[in-house]
């Protein structure tokens, strides 16, 4: 693949690329001049998507703190000390208020997330009936539950559920040193689990965790080679929270998370690539940026899970002066 783009040529040429990416190429992407790589990236972009329509979800933390993992950039990990409590898992009235908020906001998807392992058949049987009630209020529905064992897939499809999501966080060489209480494999089987059972994927990756630049492209290659790719990509800049072993790790210089973003988009150029954890502590002309660089799916609504996220009225100020539209509902395309 030529990756010296200097023409509109040499763009469409790579719009068109094989999919099965490697990460010398991805790499190459990477180490592009900003300007090429942002260029390129926007190009695409508008191939397949309108450039100024952006997808908002909304998270809530159906259950928080307490679980039994030790990835190394989590708060709700229950062996780091990070001042966040285990809580008793939310009832479905207050789960569908909070998506009833969400929706009134502007959001269309609305993400459940339990800081589990994975679900045991009595705790997925609750998430059914969210899963449901929120579906009834016509929002898109996603849920982040950990692994998923036989036929869980299938009762969270049968339930209404569009989305899962499960990233694989970050390069398959590095994933070790962040998580040791489950292999990179194993998300990757809970993903095919969600594909064979007929739902979208939602599957990205955290940047700034000491990675590599080379590490940071390989993430990339592992979610583009997927076969097919997600439908949605989350790319989360690592929240820092005291506790975790991850904290005091050297920030990454935010440009770095742009060339992130627009190495997702020209790799998955049908996906919905989304500007994930992080963006609380980004300048409006970063994620202006990100937007640039093809990012079009936010997370919405003054918290993530158990962190800070920019309040709902600085978003709609930044859309304004973005010129940004609201994307409705995605009827399963993306
Ligand atoms: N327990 C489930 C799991 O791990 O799949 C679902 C909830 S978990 C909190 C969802 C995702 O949040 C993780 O896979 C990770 O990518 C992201 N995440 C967690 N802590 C983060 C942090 N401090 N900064 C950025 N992303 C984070
Ligand atoms: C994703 O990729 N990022 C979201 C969502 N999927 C579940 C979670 C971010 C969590 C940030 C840390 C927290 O708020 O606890
Ligand atoms: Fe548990 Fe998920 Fe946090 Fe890992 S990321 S500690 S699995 S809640």
């Amino acid at each position: 693949m030529d990756t010296a783009p200097t023409s509109p040529q040499t763009v469409i040429a790579v719009a068109v690329a094989p999919a099965r990416w490697t990460v010398d190429q991805v790499a190459a992407l990477f180490d592009l001049p900003f300007n090429d790589l942002i260029y390129r990236a926007q190009t695409v972009h508008r191939e397949h998507f309108d450039a100024n329509a952006v997808q908002r979800s909304t998270l809530i933390s159906i259950k928080t703190g307490g679980c039994p993992e030790d990835c190394g950039y989590c708060p709700q990990a229950a062996r780091y000390h990070t001042g966040v409590d285990n809580e008793a898992m939310l009832s479905v009235d207050q789960v569908v208020a909070a998506a009833q908020c969400a929706k009134d906001n502007g959001a269309t998807r609305f993400c459940m997330g339990a800081a589990w392992r994975g679900p045991k058949q009595r705790d997925l049987d609750k998430v059914v009936d969210m899963i449901t009630a929120v579906r009834g209020l016509g929002m898109e529905t996603c849920a982040t539950l950990g692994m998923l064992k036989d036929g869980q897939a299938e009762q969270l499809k049968t339930a209404g559920l569009d989305y899962y999501n499960h990233n694989i966080d970050t390069a398959p060489e590095f994933y070790g040193e962040i998580v040791t209480t489950r292999t990179q494999q194993d998300r990757m089987d809970t993903l095919s689990r969600v594909r064979d059972a007929g739902m979208h994927v939602c599957s990205g990756g955290i940047v700034g965790m000491g990675e590599t630049r080379r590490a940071r492209a390989a993430l990339i290659v592992q979610l583009a080679t997927m076969n097919p790719y997600p439908e949605s990509v989350p790319i989360n800049n690592l929240v820092q929270v005291e506790g975790t072993p991850l904290h005091g790790t050297e920030q990454l210089d935010l440009l770095e998370f742009v060339r992130t973003v627009a190495c997702a988009r020209i790799t998955m150029p049908k996906a919905m690539v989304r500007l994930s954890a992080g963006r609380q502590a980004m300048p409006e002309g970063i994620q202006a940026l990100c937007f640039l660089a093809g990012a079009n799916s936010i997370f919405y609504g003054d918290k993530l899970l158990t962190t800070g996220n920019p309040e709902v009225a600085r978003d709609q100020a930044l859309f304004a002066k973005l010129g940004l539209h609201a994307m409705q509902a995605m009827d399963g395309k993306a």
